[in-house]
């Protein structure tokens, strides 16, 4: 009677190891080819979760562990999950699994099969690396007739206590977005971040993404990612003391050359399992407490782990499977080679890909406001752009990146995620970064082939998709706009979106 204690790259915490008998049950964990390419990720985060794995591992072994780690290039990896799972209960005699619920619907799917196909118990424990487990999200969603961020946000600052005086929020309000959200400011000494030298399992694994996932896209080297718990925690501490005072002021503020700005970096880490979401919170809330650090700086990096992030994984596992095919738009374009090149005369998409490219980062408004938009007012299909999003960032698995994609930014769900769409012109870009300075484009162009491209794709868009559109009350106004426009403004409009749109393949 063994147990095969079996932990995923993204499970890098100890909560699967509560009750283990340490002699006779074995932590196992595999490298496989699938996991690598079921989307083409960029090296970086291969290079991440397959050090990551390693250190972790090695760390296990030294506290007396006996762990069994399957390695990429082990000429008998079968490749896949389910393969290596088949490997090691014949190597171990195996006659029951304790895993953890995984990050992703298809792996959940997998681990389903493995009871019949092995004929042995499979427990799947709940993930503890979420303050708000599945059924407490479907719980609180029932009966609902939207689901709102903000109030299932209020639900977890009670339940976590962060931020709040009794039952009331800390200064009165739950929200201070009103004091965030500034334009970047000419003088902004913004701090490095964080870099860590690859030591010898790095090393390692670098040289075999070389070899292996070379051609992906993105630059594998530099590397600088944390790869162990102890350095995660690191860039944790280096962001509450240097980044958090900013924070909230400078949150969607782009400037070129700096994807890191004033964000935490620490998505890459939370989503591997490294860290936990409440130590995270609770760092920034001692901050304030201790003065260091503003209420809306503390309270808006608060909502975004234990509001937006839990509350996106809770629509994922909520609308699973059916979520994946949701085209509310019948968005129906390939996604342009520009998302891949780069080449493009548009600077805010070539700088924003630039980021994504050497770094498998870029920080939220990069990814909503630029490349989000353009995707959504281009109509981009929400399948090519999933597919896209999953494979360029260090931090990207399906439970988080398919919400941000379909629902915030493709509104491809109707609006049950964002109650309405995040369509903005060129004037939002230019107020919130300095990419129009350097642009071939001008921004105050509504029309003609010297326009920004992003101002009449916006209005092609709403006219596009009236139908779908105009009965959401919070887009009453600008459809109200739309309807004093005249005609031949429109009729100019959207000539000019068409010719730009079909000349997109080749921009
Ligand atoms: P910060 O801006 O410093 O925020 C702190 C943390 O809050 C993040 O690390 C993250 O854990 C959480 N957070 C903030 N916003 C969100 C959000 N909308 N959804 C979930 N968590 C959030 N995040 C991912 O972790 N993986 C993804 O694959 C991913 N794909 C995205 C795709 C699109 C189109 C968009 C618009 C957003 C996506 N996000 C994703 C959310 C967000 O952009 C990243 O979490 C963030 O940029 C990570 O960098 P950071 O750690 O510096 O975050
Ligand atoms: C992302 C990833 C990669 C690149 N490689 C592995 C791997 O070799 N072995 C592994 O256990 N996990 C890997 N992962 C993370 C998985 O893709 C992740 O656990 C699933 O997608 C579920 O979220
Ligand atoms: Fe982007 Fe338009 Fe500004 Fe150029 S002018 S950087 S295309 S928003």
């Amino acid at each position: 009677m063994t147990t095969l204690r079996l932990i995923l790259g993204d499970q890098l915490t100890h909560s699967l190891l509560q009750g283990i008998d340490k002699q006779r049950e074995v932590i196992f964990l595999c490298e496989v080819w699938e996991e690598a390419t079921y989307v083409k990720h960029h090296p970086k985060k291969i290079a991440l979760i397959l050090s990551a794995m390693r250190h972790f591992a090695a760390e296990l072994s030294q506290t007396g562990y006996q762990v069994d780690y399957v390695h990429l290039d082990n000429p008998e990896n079968s490749g896949n999950f389910t393969g290596e799972i088949a490997r090691a209960i014949t190597r171990h005699k195996i006659t029951r699994i304790v895993c953890t619920f995984p990050g992703e619907y298809r792996v959940l799917q997998m681990m389903r099969q493995w009871q019949q196909r092995f004929g042995i118990t499979i427990e799947i424990r709940p993930d503890h690396r979420f303050i708000s487990s599945v059924d407490e999200f479907s719980s609180w969603a029932n009966n609902k007739k939207q689901l709102r961020m903000e109030f299932f946000y209020r639900q977890m600052r009670r339940k976590t206590g962060l931020l709040m005086q009794g039952d009331e929020p800390e200064g009165g309000q739950w929200n201070y977005d009103a004091e965030n959200r500034k334009p970047p400011a000419s003088n902004l000494s913004i701090p490095k971040p964080f870099t860590c030298l690859p030591d010898e399992i790095t090393q390692d694994v670098l040289n075999l993404v070389t070899q292996r996932f070379g051609h992906h896209f993105g630059d594998l080297e530099p590397f600088n990612f944390a790869v162990t718990r102890a350095d995660a925690l690191s860039v944790l501490q280096q962001f509450i003391q240097e980044r958090l005072p900013f924070f909230g002021e400078y949150q969607d503020a782009m400037l070129t050359g700096e994807p890191w700005m004033y964000h935490a970096h620490i998505g890459f880490y939370l989503n591997c399992g490294f860290l936990l979401p409440l130590e995270c919170a609770a760092a920034a809330e001692q901050a304030y407490q201790q003065g260091k650090v503003p209420l809306n700086a503390a309270e808006g990096f608060i909502r975004q782990i234990i509001g937006w992030r839990e509350f996106v994984r809770g629509i994922y596992w909520l609308k699973m499977p059916e979520y994946k095919s949701q085209n509310y738009l019948q968005a129906s374009r390939k996604l342009p080679i520009l998302y891949w090149s780069g080449q493009t005369k548009m600077n805010c998409l070539k700088q924003c890909v630039k980021d994504t490219k050497e770094h498998a980062y870029a920080h939220h408004i990069q990814r909503l406001m630029v490349l989000g938009n353009f995707a959504l007012l281009a109509g981009i299909h929400p399948d090519e752009v999933n597919e896209w999003y999953l494979s360029v960032y260090a931090d990207a698995y399906e439970w988080v990146e398919l919400p941000n994609v379909t629902g915030m930014v493709m509104f491809a769900d109707g609006g049950l995620l964002a109650s309405k769409p995040y369509a903005a012109s060129g004037a939002y870009i230019n107020k919130m970064s300095d990419y129009c300075q350097s642009c071939s484009y001008k921004v105050k162009e509504k029309t003609g082939s010297d326009a920004c491209p992003f101002n009449y794709l916006y209005w092609d868009f709403l006219i596009r998709n009236k139908a779908q559109l105009k009965h959401n009350p919070r887009m009453a106004m600008i459809y109200n706009t739309l309807s004093k426009m005249p005609e031949a403004q429109q009729q100019t409009i959207v000539n000019d979106a068409r010719r730009f749109l079909d000349e997109l393949g080749s921009k």
